[in-house]
């Protein structure tokens, strides 16, 4: 009896559909890269950003870097610096996540190039313009854009620099005002963004464009919001997380997708990583050309 009825369970279980198995999980990663990249031509990038002259003598790129703390400025800076120098360098400070910095003033960023005095003709600053209560004024961020902020001046979130002000620079040369606009976001917190930081990126970006300032994004820190990436940089443009939050931050704030480069910031490490190089001299590359574009622009203007 008992076996009759191990032999009849045996073969019902035969009979029964197998369950068909759930279908696998969809890949991180889409099969080839949404843009291309020059990951082994990287010395190439590098002479090209040396050769870089603007076509007046003189001419200095200045490139401005918005966002709220601890988003990756100095990191960016620093980073930018290491590549060209082929040393880490440490100039612009990297804040901790807790610390607020309004004690350092506006502060011009040079790359030594070659032998002592000799620069890169392009310099970078950092102001933290993105937080909600403790941001730098919209309207500072404009008068910086417009070359009125002289170095040193220690941005106040409660007052607008006043034109009487020792710091305000009444007249400002060419090098003084920005030539390119960098809004910098890392990956990881693009999906919890505020509508009041969304809202004065923008403002910000409408005042840069009737200025006719070409603006880029900057995502750092790719390696958090995507562990393939974290594995390997070379993912970045494969990664549909990380595509889908710079397409995100696009529809949110209106910068276009090909004014917006996903990057990992050099900010522990001691040693260089190809990979890393390359996504730091493409982004770095473009911010020349769209800066180098705008002072033509105006020359143009200049002589017509
Ligand atoms: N994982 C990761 N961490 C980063 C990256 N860039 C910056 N950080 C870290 O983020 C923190 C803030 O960076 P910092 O450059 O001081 O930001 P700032 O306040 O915008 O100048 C530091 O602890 C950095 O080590 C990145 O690309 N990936
Ligand atoms: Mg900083």
């Amino acid at each position: 009896m008992r076996k009759f009825f191990t032999v009849m369970g045996g073969n019902s279980s035969k009979h029964e559909a197998s369950p068909t198995p759930p279908p696998p999980p969809p890949s991180p990663l889409f099969d080839k890269p949404w843009r291309d990249i020059y990951w082994d031509l990287n010395q190439q990038a590098l002479d090209c950003v040396r050769k870089y002259k603007p076509s007046i003598e003189g001419q200095q790129l200045r490139i401005l870097l918005h966002g709220d703390v601890g988003v990756g400025k100095s990191s960016f800076i620093n980073s930018v610096q290491s590549v060209l120098r082929g040393r880490m360098c440490v100039e612009a400070l990297v804040d901790n996540k807790a610390t607020v910095c309004f004690t350092k003033g506006y502060t011009t960023y040079t790359i030594q190039k070659g032998g002592p005095g000799s620069f890169y003709p392009f310099m970078f600053n950092d102001i933290m313009g993105l937080s909600t209560n403790k941001g730098i004024l919209v309207d500072d961020i404009i008068l910086a854009l417009k070359g009125h902020v002289k170095e040193g001046y220690k941005f106040n979130p409660e007052s607008k620099l006043s034109e009487g002000d020792q710091f305000y620079n009444k007249s400002p040369s060419d090098n003084d005002k920005v030539h390119v606009l960098v809004c910098v976001v890392p990956a990881d917190t693009i999906p919890l963004m505020k509508d009041e930081v969304i809202k004065k990126i923008k403002e910000i970006r409408i005042n840069a464009s009737r200025l006719g300032i070409p603006q880029v994004a900057v995502i750092t820190k790719v390696d958090e919001a995507c562990p393939e990436v974290k594995k390997d940089l070379r993912n970045v443009y494969r990664s549909k997380c990380i595509k889908q939050r710079m397409e995100q931050f696009s529809a949110n704030v209106g910068i276009p997708m090909n004014c917006i480069f996903p990057l990992r910031n050099y900010h522990q490490e001691i040693n260089f990583n190809n990979n890393v190089d390359s996504l730091i001299l493409s982004v770095l590359k473009s911010i020349i050309n769209f800066g180098d574009d705008f002072i033509d622009r105006n020359l143009q203007k200049v002589h017509s």
